[in-house]
């Protein structure tokens, strides 16, 4: 059964956002939508979106997906939590900033097929789950968007876990977020990516270790994110260019988000692996009690990139 304290099953995710979708608390403010595509496997692409409506106006919007990687299960988790957020404290000033200035596009689950098997078959598995040659499977969907696609730190082996894929797009779950995202591109301000781990606040560029020309602006949001997560309970989040501060891989979202569809603020957030606090970190397989406490720093870290965003519009 579903619990926002727990990882979740897609059907259960997918059950639960209905629910909430038709809730009192959330009354004119949300709906569903699905991507125009359905996973490899057949499974809706499926979000919410979340705003108060302002008839007659063109509201920007904050896109957020997580579980891009499919093992990555706090990332979908801290994104559910996320949701709840903005539909249960409607009531105090800082949700009620984020829901009336925004339209939020929240995808928890990018890349369900790879997300059901890591509950059914393989925890550490990563990739989206199309059939690639006589005994491999999967493409790394950070590395089929095609902004500079297979240029680095993406491998040309089927069986490799950074696999870029046989061209870029070749998975229906990026063609998905492509076509949607693209189609909103123009009321889309700021597009986040939900990983993990590292307690990372990433900023293009990821394909290179050379900077964007905004890089300064970029950068100074970024740092008011991991400022207001280390003053929630102390989790100090490292801030800087993917590129740099990890590794060049090419082919991924945020850079697409970016590069491609002109979404000026466009992050990846790796989020953290334990608690830095005691000294316990878990990677991938973090604890489900740390659910609520990743889940916090999280809207904490959104709240001032909605309101720094909303400075610049
Ligand atoms: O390598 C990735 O795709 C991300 N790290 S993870 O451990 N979650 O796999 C980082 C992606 C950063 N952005 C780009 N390289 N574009
Ligand atoms: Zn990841």
């Amino acid at each position: 059964a579903f619990s926002l304290d727990n990882f979740n099953r897609v059907n259960d995710i997918y059950n639960w956002l209905r629910t909430v979708s038709q809730s009192t608390a959330c009354q004119g403010k949300c709906s569903l939508f699905d991507l125009p595509k359905n996973s490899y496997e057949g499974r809706p692409l499926r979000g919410i979106k979340i705003g108060t409506p302002k008839p007659g106006t063109t509201k920007p919007a904050i896109w957020v997906d997580a579980g891009i990687h499919a093992r990555e299960w706090i990332a979908p988790a801290s994104a559910l939590y996320f949701i709840n957020k903005l539909i249960t404290d409607y009531n105090t000033p800082d949700v009620k900033f984020m829901v009336d200035t925004y339209d939020w596009y929240i995808l928890p689950v990018a890349n369900p097929d790879g997300y059901e098997y890591t509950h059914t078959q393989d925890r550490m598995w990563r990739k989206t789950r199309s059939k690639q040659s006589y005994s491999c499977y999967g493409v790394d969907p950070n590395r089929n968007f095609n902004f500079h696609w297979g240029e680095s730190g993406t491998s040309q082996y089927p069986c490799a876990e950074t696999y870029g894929g046989k061209r870029a797009f070749s998975e229906p779950e990026t063609q998905a977020m492509r076509d949607f995202i693209y189609s909103k591109r123009h009321i889309i301000k700021t597009y986040i990516s939900l990983h993990s781990y590292g307690n990372y606040w990433l900023t293009s560029w990821g394909y290179t270790r050379n900077l964007p020309s905004d890089y300064q602006e970029l950068l100074n949001i970024a740092k008011k994110g991991s400022d207001a997560i280390l003053s929630v309970r102390g989790q100090s989040y490292s801030f800087g260019s993917a590129g740099v501060l990890l590794y060049p891989a090419a082919g991924g979202s945020d850079d697409w988000a970016k590069g491609k569809a002109g979404i000026k603020y466009s992050y990846t957030i790796e989020l953290s692996p334990g608690d830095q606090t005691s000294d316990r970190w878990y990677g991938f397989n973090l604890p489900a009690s740390h659910i609520p406490r990743v889940g916090e720093d999280l809207f904490k870290g959104l709240k001032v990139v909605a309101e720094a965003v909303e400075e610049k519009l």
